[in-house]
């Protein structure tokens, strides 16, 4: 455990997180290795062993081989529904429920893990999806109907099966509702996301590398806001340098620890 001034880092967290008035928490592939789903950085088993996930997930990626990126989405997929929120979301919902509007959640995850995990504690925390949901599909183009006043854009449900799936009407093809590199994100999530970051007096920053922006620009934006910054990760991550501290465990196991019974 890396702590930087406080001989009991538990112990002073526990503190402020029981003051604080509003606390961040900026998320990552590493808050749901622990049920089971794959980091990115170790995603690529089988099939896709030798394949860059970075060119998969591209809309680029998509239109060289769209059933290759749909097969590899289908499969992310069936491991999101097998899979269950672990302790460190469940602990995450807990607190937010007890402690209603205190609680900002920003996931670079795409696997509704914390929104499921939210349902069962009791809304608490504002969930901010800033990558997309992969269980949500949307057309790859913009419908050509959509200029068409009087007629109503195709809907997705619509679409015939397929690897991807195609409109009957107008062959457009469907995509996973997530954000692709090279892709903006929605700018109300990020606007959201950025006034949260700013706002808050505690960031937790769980299971990130902070490789990915503008999401990893969130904890030097709380940092210099002024918030108490806060890094749990089983490894050394690229924004390190921002936390007050860094915890060494994961997530589930440290959370737990942190929140419960507060
Ligand atoms: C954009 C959805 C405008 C899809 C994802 C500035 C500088 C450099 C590059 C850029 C920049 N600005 C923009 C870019 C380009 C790019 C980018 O950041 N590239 C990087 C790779 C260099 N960003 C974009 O394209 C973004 N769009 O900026 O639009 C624009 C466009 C073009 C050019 C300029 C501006 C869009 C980014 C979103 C892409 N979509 N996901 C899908 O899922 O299929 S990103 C995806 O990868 C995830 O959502 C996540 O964000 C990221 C993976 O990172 P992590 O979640 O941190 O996971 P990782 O595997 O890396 O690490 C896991 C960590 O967990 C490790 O640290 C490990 O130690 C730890 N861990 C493991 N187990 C545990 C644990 N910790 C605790 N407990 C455990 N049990």
């Amino acid at each position: 455990m890396r702590d930087r001034r406080y001989a009991h880092p538990f112990r002073d967290l526990r503190a402020k997180l029981q003051d604080a008035t509003s606390v961040c928490v900026l998320t990552g592939a590493g808050m749901s290795a622990e049920s089971g789903i794959p980091t990115f950085r170790d995603a690529q088993t089988g099939l896709w062993a030798n394949l860059d996930p970075m060119q998969l997930a591209s809309e680029e990626g998509f239109r060289a081989d769209p059933q290759r990126v749909w097969d590899w989405y289908q499969m992310r997929r069936d491991g999101v529904r097998q899979a269950e929120p672990n302790a460190g979301h469940v602990a995450l919902a807990r607190y937010a429920a007890r402690h209603p509007g205190r609680m900002t959640i920003l996931t670079q995850n795409v696997d509704d893990l914390h929104q499921r995990a939210a349902a069962r504690a009791g809304e608490g925390a504002r969930i901010v999806a800033l990558h997309g949901s992969i269980l949500a599909d949307r057309w790859l183009d913009a419908c050509p109907r959509g200029e068409d006043l009087m007629r109503r854009p195709c809907e997705p449900a619509r679409a015939e099966p397929g690897r991807p799936p195609r409109c009957p009407d107008c062959g457009n093809r469907l995509r996973p509702g997530v954000v692709w590199f090279g892709e903006s994100l929605d700018y109300r999530d990020l606007t959201a996301a950025e006034e949260a970051a700013s706002a808050c007096d505690v960031m937790l920053v769980v299971g990130t590398s902070g490789s990915v922006w503008p999401a990893a620009g969130l904890a030097a934006r709380a940092r210099h806001a002024g918030a108490h910054v806060v890094i749990l990760n089983t490894q050394a991550s690229e924004i390190d340098d921002e936390a007050h501290i860094v915890l060494t465990g994961s997530a589930a196991t440290l959370l737990p620890r942190l929140l419960d019974p507060l």
